[in-house]
């Protein structure tokens, strides 16, 4: 029996099952270039060419372990432009007796493939993604009829059902299940990120570079230089690297911040993961061999874990179970538009200059970065969780819905009330002073809460505390937030609404 087998740009990983059973001789894949995927968010173009030479290698690797690919570019003829559209092609042309698709990772596509399969003269097959951890099913039976989903319970359990960082007695490694108490530490003196491994540009990637270059004149971003893996091969150096010399830093430096160095002690593994050359199982394994060994501290290989086996399942399972009505929710009724800095990166604050800057270079930003600075003036600014999620979705070569919206709606600005994380990430001036030495070049002062120099994020947070002080008084979780505001008396909070209000006129203005 002849299968139709599509893989999608970001299930690029040989150990799924569309890949598993197939027959050399009669299946064929399906890959295509698209402009209804390249384009339903403003891209960053480094996403884009990421994607398309990491497709175009991916196929080149199947075709030399000898499966039959029909690969699409984006400028073939006949290009539908639309994955809808490419299978439709696919099947005409190739006539086959099935088509098998793995899930894909947003509800939109999932919605669309399955309008496609009553229009499809032929069985469509939709195949679990078995690169999560977490089943739907397992998600739904772990959520039972628990009231608060809390990602460090779902952790815990995630932990003793991969049997990762477990001691023999069902005790967790070193005797505690989360050593974050350790991890937070602020940017020492002279903390610089260590080198990178840079990846030679192979002819394929350079003539996707030149096809995003012609194609995307007015994509955001910078597209060179380009220094992505695009392999298999070369995701794996990449884990090397950060496994031997830069996870042992980790936990330290996990919400450190310092201008000009964009990584730290990052791993930058996420658009790999989620592309699919890398195993999430695979990248935990290797940072507990390291502790196991003893070449990095628990700290450092718990929290990192911690952020894939815990984190990146708990979002997808969230997302999943939530959409679609998730990305319609705006419980603390943000509506202000998206200020035009986050695509042009002009603004006057230091910390958000920095983050832009390096989400506009590198299609990358830290997830402190990304929460705290970005994501904490969204919150505080009341900025519309749509656009502010689009903006996301957009600009990180690691972005899909399944994991950015709950990160975004939910993790940074609260919009879904409170299911992914109990308290908002809000925060003044003084704690992006206390992690980061962004301020010292900043024309504000994070000390300074009204006048001339005072730093945004001191008169916007008190303001969104007052705003909602009817929702966040009641968090068992921020005591002392309403106890400080009722201290100060009527005057100064008078004075640091007016302040916030100017703020935002600011804003509004483009002079902030
Ligand atoms: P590291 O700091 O090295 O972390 C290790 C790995 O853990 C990451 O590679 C990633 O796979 C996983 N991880 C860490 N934190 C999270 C998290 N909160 N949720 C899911 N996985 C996590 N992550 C994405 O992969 N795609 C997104 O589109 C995305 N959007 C985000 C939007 C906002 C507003 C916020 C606050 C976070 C977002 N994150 C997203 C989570 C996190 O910021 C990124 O995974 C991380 O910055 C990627 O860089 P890294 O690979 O160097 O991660
Ligand atoms: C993100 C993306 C882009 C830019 N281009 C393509 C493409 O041309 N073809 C394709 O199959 N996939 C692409 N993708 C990834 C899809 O958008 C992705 O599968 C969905 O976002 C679901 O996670
Ligand atoms: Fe950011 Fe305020 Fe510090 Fe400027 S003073 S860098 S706006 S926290």
């Amino acid at each position: 029996m002849t299968t139709l087998r599509v893989i999608l740009g970001d299930q690029l990983s040989t150990r799924l099952g569309v890949v598993a059973g197939a027959d050399k001789a009669r299946d064929v894949f399906l890959m295509a270039e698209v402009m209804a995927e390249a384009s339903y968010v403003n891209h960053h173009v480094k996403k884009i060419a990421f994607l398309f030479s990491a497709m175009r290698h991916y196929a080149q690797a199947l075709r030399a372990a000898g499966y039959q690919v029909r690969y699409v570019a984006l400028e073939d003829e006949g290009n539908s432009q639309s994955l809808d559209g490419e299978i439709l092609r696919a099947v005409e042309a190739l006539a086959p007796e099935r088509v098998v698709i793995t899930e894909p990772g947003e509800w939109r596509l999932r919605e669309g493939f399955e309008a496609l399969r009553l229009a499809l003269p032929v069985e469509l097959d939709i195949l679990p993604d078995t690169r999560f951890l977490c089943s739907h099913a397992e998600f739904n039976a772990w959520v039972g009829d628990r009231r608060e989903l809390r990602m460090e319970h779902f952790y815990r359990e995630m932990r003793r059902r991969h049997d990762v960082l477990m001691e023999a007695d069902g005790k967790p490694a070193g005797g505690r299940w989360n050593f974050d108490a350790d991890n937070r530490k602020p940017p020492k003196a002279g903390l610089t990120s260590p080198p990178r491994l840079s990846f030679k540009k192979d002819a394929i990637t350079l003539e996707v570079l030149h096809l995003v270059r012609r194609r995307f004149p007015d994509g955001y971003g910078r597209l060179e230089p380009f220094h992505f893996a695009v392999t298999r091969r070369q995701a794996l150096a990449e884990l090397d690297h950060f496994i031997a010399h830069i996870l042992p830093g980790f936990g330290d430096y996990q919400d450190a911040m310092v201008a000009g160095e964009p990584w730290l002690r990052h791993s930058l593994l996420a658009a790999y993961i989620n592309a699919g050359l890398l195993y999430p199982l695979e990248v935990c394994r290797r940072a507990e061999a390291a502790w196991r060994d003893g070449a990095a501290p628990l700290n450092a290989a718990e929290g990192f874990i911690r952020q894939i086996l815990g984190w990146r399942e708990f979002v997808r399972g969230v997302y999943w179970r939530f959409m679609p009505g998730y990305l319609e929710q705006n419980a603390l009724e943000a509506h202000e538009p998206l200020p035009g800095f986050y695509w042009s990166g002009e603004t006057q604050m230091a910390c958000v200059r920095e983050a832009l800057a390096h989400t506009y270079d590198h299609a990358y930003s830290h997830h402190i970065q990304r929460l705290m600075i970005t994501g904490n003036f969204a919150l505080l600014a009341g900025l519309a969780p749509k656009a502010v999620h689009e903006w996301y979705l957009a600009v990180y070569a690691d972005a899909y819905e399944w994991v950015e919206a709950p990160n975004t709606l939910g993790m940074a600005l609260h919009a879904d009330g409170g299911v992914l994380a109990s308290k908002p990430y809000a925060a003044s001036g003084a704690y992006i002073r206390k992690m980061s030495n962004y301020c010292q070049g900043c024309a504000y002062d994070p000390t300074v809460a009204v006048g001339e120099r005072a730093c945004p994020f001191n008169a916007l947070y008190w303001d969104f505390m007052a705003r909602h002080r009817d929702r966040f008084s009641r968090n068992a979780r921020m005591p002392f937030v309403y106890a400080t505001w009722d201290r100060m008396g009527a005057e100064r909070q008078a004075g640091l609404r007016d302040q916030a209000q100017q703020h935002l006129t600011a804003m509004r203005e483009g002079r902030l």
